[in-house]
C-alpha cells in the first residue's frame, strides 16, 4: 500500500487539496469539490509516475514513437484513472464518508471530446495501450478550446451547441510554458543563391504563432508507466506584436493576435464534403510543426553530435490519417533548410521515420488542398512538395516508361482547373509503411484505392486490425462483468485480454450464466434511467436492447435500420403480429453540421419514435428512442447494456469499426454485414454467435459491373418493402408536416443509391427476426453472449500496438525492473 491506496490516505490528500489547492474548508464538500480534489490527488500520483517513467526511457535510450493526430477522443479521465490505478474502491469509501456517491462525483467531469469519432477514439485507445505495455509512445495533438459540438434535439432535429470543455476540466493537464514553440506561417520565398551560386531559397517575412504544450498524463494499467499526450495551444507571439506596436500599426498587431489564437480555437467536424478551409490547413501545419520541432529538440538533446542519419533509429512518427501528412514536407524542410542535410540523405531519413495509417476508402473523404492555398500559407512546403513529386515521378517514369496514366494517377498534384495536393499520395510516398485498419480494408486499399502504389512498393503496405482498450471499455464501463470474470479466472485479462478465453467453459455453468444475465439486466436498468433523463421515454429493461450508436452517415445505413423498424411496426399494427419478444430500438450519433441527409435521418428516427411509442398497439412489443449527444461516456453506458449491436454498413465502406468491438466484448451479439472488422469478429467469436447478413463487397462490385442496381425490382417483388416505403410516403409518421419523409422512398428506389439499402433489406429483416427469437431463450442468449466476451481477446488495442511496434515502428518495450 502506498500513500495513494487506502481510503485514509486518499482522504488526507483530498483534505490537503481542498484547503491548499481549492482554498476551501475540507469539512464540507460538494460533489464538484470532491471531483476536483480527487483529480488533483490523481494528478500528483501521475506526475510522480511520469517523472519515473521518463527517467527509465532516458536510461535505456529506447526508440520513441510519436503518434500525430488531429483528434484524441479521450472522454472522462477521473474514473478511468482511478480504476487503472486501483484506487476506485477506496475512493468510493471516501465519497461515502463525505455523504456522496462516487458515481455522482465522476459525473461532474465533462467529456474531453477532442475528436469526431472512430479515428479520434482509436488514438486514445492506442495511448492507453502504449502506456500499459511500457512502450515509449507519445501523442501529439491540438489543445482545442472547443471540442466536438454538443448535440441538442429540438423538434426532432439536431441543433449544435458549443462544447467549452476546459472550463470544467481544469485539472487534467500540466502546462509547459517553458517549452513553447515558434511556428512560422505565410510569407514568401526569396529565390537566392548561396556564395557558390547554388539555388538557396529562403522562407521570409512569415508571421509567427507560438505553440504552448499542455501535457495530459496517460497511465498504463497499474500505474507503473505513465506516458503523456502533448497538446498545443496557439498563442500570439508577443515579441512580434511589440515590434508592430512600436511601428505604430496598432490595428494590425491586434488583428494578428486574433488570427493566431484562432488556430487552436475549435475542432473541425468531419464533414461529408470537405472544401479547403484555410484555418484547417493552418491547424494541420501547426500540429505538425509543433510536434516535429519537439521531436527534433528531444533527439538533439539526447544525442548531441550523433548525426541525423541515426534519427530513424530513435524516432518513429505515425500519421493518423493524412491530417498531419505535412510532416513529410516539414521534416524535409527542417533537415535541408535548418540542418544542411543534403536532399537525398534527408529523404532517406524521412522515409525511414514516417508511417501512415489510412482510415477510409471513400474517395470523397480523401484530403486534397488547393495548390494556391498551400502556396500562400506554406510557400516553402509547396516548393518542397513539388520537388518530392518531380523526383518521385522521374523514378516512376523509369520503371514504367511511356505510361502517362500511372504518372497522372500517382502524382502528388492533381491537375485540372484548380490544381490540388493529394495528401494521401504525399503520405504514401513519404512513408516507410502504410497500413489499413482491418484485413478487408487493407486489401481494398491495395486493390481499389491505390493499386499503382501497391504495385510499386508491395512491401510498404501492411495491415494492423484496430483494437480497443479493455481498461476503459471493460474495466471502467462494466465493473460488474469484470468482477464476475475475475472471480472465475483471475484478473490478468485486463492487461492480457486473450486470457478471457478461460471463461468459455463457464457458458455451461448455470450459475455463471444467471449472474452474467443479471449483470446485463442491471446495466440495462441504469441505461434506461439515462434514457429517461435525456428523452422522457420509458423503456423496458426486459426487452431486447437493439442499439446502433455511431456517427450518422449514409454508408453506415441507419436508414436500413429505420426501414426495418417501420416494417416491424406495420407487421404489428396491420397484421396483428405479436413478436416473440419486445424490442427496444435505440439510436444515437451525431451528424456533421453540414450533412443534410444525415440530419434528415435524425428527424426520421424522431418521427418514427413519436408515432410508434404513442401507438398503444405496440405496447410490450416495440419502442424507438434516439438518445442525444452520443459521446464516450454514453458509449460506456451503452456497450454494457446491449443485446444486439447493429453494424450494418454497406460492405466495403466501413474501414474497420471499433464500436462493433466494444459491444461484442461486453457480450452483445453483432448483427452485421461482412464489412471491416466485423469479418474478423465473426471468425474469432464463431459464426453461431453473430448474425451476419447481406451482400459481400465483392458481390456488390460484381452487381455494379453486370447491369447495375435496380431497387425498383425489389420494391415490386417484396410486399414488405413496398408497404414500408409506401407508409413513409403516406405521412402517417409525420401528420403535422406532410411530405417531410417523401425523400426516403425516392432515395431508396433510386438506381444511384450507392449504399444498396434495399439489396440487403430482406436478408436483414430475417437476421433481426432470428436474433429476437434467440433472445427468448435465456440459456442460449447467455451462452452466445459469454462466447463473445470470451473470444474477443484479439481485439485488445494492446495486440494492435504490439503489431504496430513490430510491423511498422521497430520499437521495443521498456518495462520497469522487478
Ligand atoms: C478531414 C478534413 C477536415 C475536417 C475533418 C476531417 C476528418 C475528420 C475526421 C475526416 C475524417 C475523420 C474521421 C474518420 C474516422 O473516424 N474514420 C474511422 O476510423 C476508425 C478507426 O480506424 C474506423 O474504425 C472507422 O471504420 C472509420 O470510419
Amino acid at each position: 500500500m502506498n500513500q495513494y491506496d487506502t481510503p485514509e490516505a486518499i482522504a488526507a490528500r483530498v483534505r490537503h487539496h481542498m484547503l491548499c489547492t481549492l482554498g476551501k474548508s475540507p469539512d464540507k464538500l460538494t460533489e464538484n469539490d470532491l471531483y476536483l480534489a480527487l483529480s488533483y490527488t490523481v494528478r500528483d500520483r501521475l506526475a510522480e509516475g511520469m517523472v519515473e517513467t521518463a527517467a527509465r526511457y532516458e536510461r535505456t535510450d529506447a526508440k520513441r514513437v510519436y503518434y500525430l493526430s488531429m483528434e484524441f477522443l479521450i472522454g472522462r479521465s477521473l474514473q478511468k484513472n482511478l480504476y487503472v490505478l486501483g484506487m476506485y474502491e477506496s475512493c468510493k469509501k471516501v465519497a461515502k464518508s463525505f455523504g456522496l456517491s462516487m458515481e455522482a462525483v465522476c459525473d461532474e467531469e465533462p467529456d474531453a471530446a477532442l475528436g469526431n469519432g472512430g479515428l479520434g477514439r482509436l488514438a486514445a485507445c492506442y495511448l492507453d495501450s502504449m502506456a500499459t505495455l511500457a512502450l515509449p509512445g507519445f501523442g501529439y495533438g491540438i489543445h482545442y478550446d472547443y471540442g466536438l459540438f454538443r448535440q441538442d434535439i429540438q423538434n426532432g432535429y439536431q441543433v449544435e451547441k458549443p462544447d467549452h470543455w476546459q472550463s470544467a476540466a481544469g485539472t487534467l493537464h500540466v502546462e509547459r510554458a517553458d517549452q513553447a514553440m515558434v511556428i512560422p506561417l505565410y510569407g514568401k520565398i526569396d529565390h537566392a543563391e548561396d556564395r557558390w551560386g547554388n539555388y538557396n531559397p529562403m522562407w521570409m517575412d512569415w508571421n509567427v504563432v507560438i505553440g504552448v504544450p499542455y501535457d495530459i498524463p496517460i497511465p498504463g494499467y497499474g500505474g507503473r508507466s505513465v506516458n503523456y499526450l502533448r497538446l498545443f495551444t496557439a498563442r500570439p507571439s508577443t515579441d512580434f506584436d511589440i515590434k508592430i506596436f512600436n511601428q505604430g500599426d496598432y490595428l494590425r498587431a491586434v488583428e494578428q493576435k486574433i488570427s493566431s489564437e484562432k488556430i487552436s480555437k475549435i475542432l473541425y467536424p468531419q464533414d461529408k464534403l470537405y472544401s479547403g478551409k484555410e484555418l484547417r490547413l493552418t491547424q494541420e501545419y501547426f500540429l505538425t510543426a509543433c510536434a516535429l520541432r519537439d521531436i527534433m529538440r528531444g533527439f538533439l538533446a539526447r544525442h548531441p553530435g550523433r548525426g541525423f542519419a541515426h534519427f530513424p533509429d530513435h524516432a518513429a512518427i505515425q500519421l493518423n490519417d493524412t491530417h498531419p501528412a505535412l510532416a513529410v514536407a516539414e521534416l524535409m524542410r527542417m533537415l535541408v533548410d535548418e540542418h544542411w542535410v543534403d536532399w537525398e540523405a534527408a529523404w532517406d531519413i524521412t522515409t525511414k521515420t514516417i508511417s501512415y495509417t489510412n482510415h477510409t476508402l471513400l474517395p470523397e473523404a480523401l484530403e486534397k488542398w488547393p495548390v494556391d492555398l498551400m502556396q500562400n500559407v506554406l510557400p516553402r512546403h509547396m516548393q518542397i512538395i513539388f520537388e518530392i513529386n518531380r523526383r518521385f515521378l522521374d523514378s516512376v517514369a523509369e520503371i514504367h516508361p511511356g505510361d502517362e496514366g500511372i504518372l497522372s494517377r500517382t502524382s502528388l498534384i492533381e491537375e485540372g482547373e484548380e490544381k490540388q495536393v493529394r495528401m494521401a499520395n504525399l503520405a504514401i510516398v513519404g512513408s516507410r509503411r502504410v497500413n489499413g485498419v482491418s484485413k478487408l480494408h487493407s486489401e481494398l486499399l491495395k486493390t481499389r484505392l491505390v493499386p499503382d502504389f501497391a504495385r510499386l512498393w508491395p512491401e510498404k503496405f501492411v495491415n494492423v486490425t484496430n483494437g480497443i482498450t479493455p481498461r476503459r471499455f471493460l474495466l471502467t464501463a462494466n465493473p460488474e462483468l469484470c468482477a464476475l470474470a475475475r472471480k472465475a479466472v483471475g484478473g490478468g485479462f485486463i492487461s492480457d485480454m486473450a486470457l478471457l478465453k478461460k471463461i468459455e467453459p463457464m457458458a455451461e455453468d448455470p450459475a455463471f450464466r444467471d449472474e452474467y444475465l443479471a449483470i446485463r439486466r442491471r446495466n440495462k436498468e441504469k441505461l434506461s434511467k439515462v434514457i429517461f433523463e435525456a428523452t422522457l421515454i420509458t423503456v423496458d429493461p426486459d426487452s431486447l436492447f437493439d442499439i446502433q450508436a455511431k456517427r450518422i452517415h449514409e454508408y453506415k445505413r441507419q436508414l436500413l435500420n429505420a426501414l426495418a423498424v417501420v416494417a416491424e411496426y406495420l407487421a404489428i399494427v396491420e397484421d396483428g403480429q405479436v413478436p416473440p419478444a419486445p424490442r427496444t430500438c435505440i439510436f444515437a450519433g451525431k451528424a456533421a453540421p453540414g450533412y443534410r441527409t444525415a440530419k434528415d435521418i435524425i428527424k426520421l428516427i424522431h418521427c418514427l419514435a413519436d408515432t410508434i411509442n404513442r401507438d398503444k398497439r405496440t405496447k410490450g412489443a416495440l419502442r424507438v428512442v434516439f438518445v442525444p449527444d452520443f459521446r464516450v461516456t454514453l458509449a460506456e453506458r451503452m456497450v454494457c447494456a446491449t443485446d444486439v449491436s447493429e453494424q450494418i454498413s454497406t460492405a466495403g465502406y466501413e474501414a474497420s469499426g471499433t464500436g462493433n468491438m466494444k459491444f461484442a466484448l461486453n457480450g452483445a451479439l453483432t448483427l452485421g454485414t461482412l464489412d471491416g472488422a466485423n469479418i474478423e469478429i465473426m471468425q474469432k467469436v464463431g459464426k453461431e454467435n453473430v448474425y451476419i447478413f447481406g451482400r459481400t463487397a465483392e458481390e456488390l462490385a460484381l452487381m455494379e459491373e453486370k447491369g447495375g442496381y435496380h431497387p425498383i425490382e425489389l420494391y415490386n417483388q417484396d410486399a414488405e418493402v413496398r408497404r414500408a416505403l409506401d407508409a413513409l410516403r403516406s405521412d402517417r409518421f409525420n401528420p403535422a408536416e406532410p411530405g417531410l419523409l417523401a425523400w426516403i422512398s425516392h432515395y431508396l428506389l433510386s438506381d444511384h443509391d450507392k449504399y444498396f439499402h434495399l439489396a440487403d433489406f430482406p436478408d436483414y429483416r430475417e437476421a433481426r427476426f432470428a436474433s429476437l427469437k434467440d433472445f427468448t431463450d435465456k440459456v442460449t442468449w447467455a451462452k452466445k453472449g459469454i462466447m463473445n466476451t470470451a473470444r474477443m481477446g484479439y481485439f485488445s488495442s494492446d495486440r494492435s500496438i504490439l503489431q504496430y511496434a513490430e510491423r511498422i515502428w521497430g520499437a521495443t518495450l521498456v518495462p520497469p525492473e522487478g
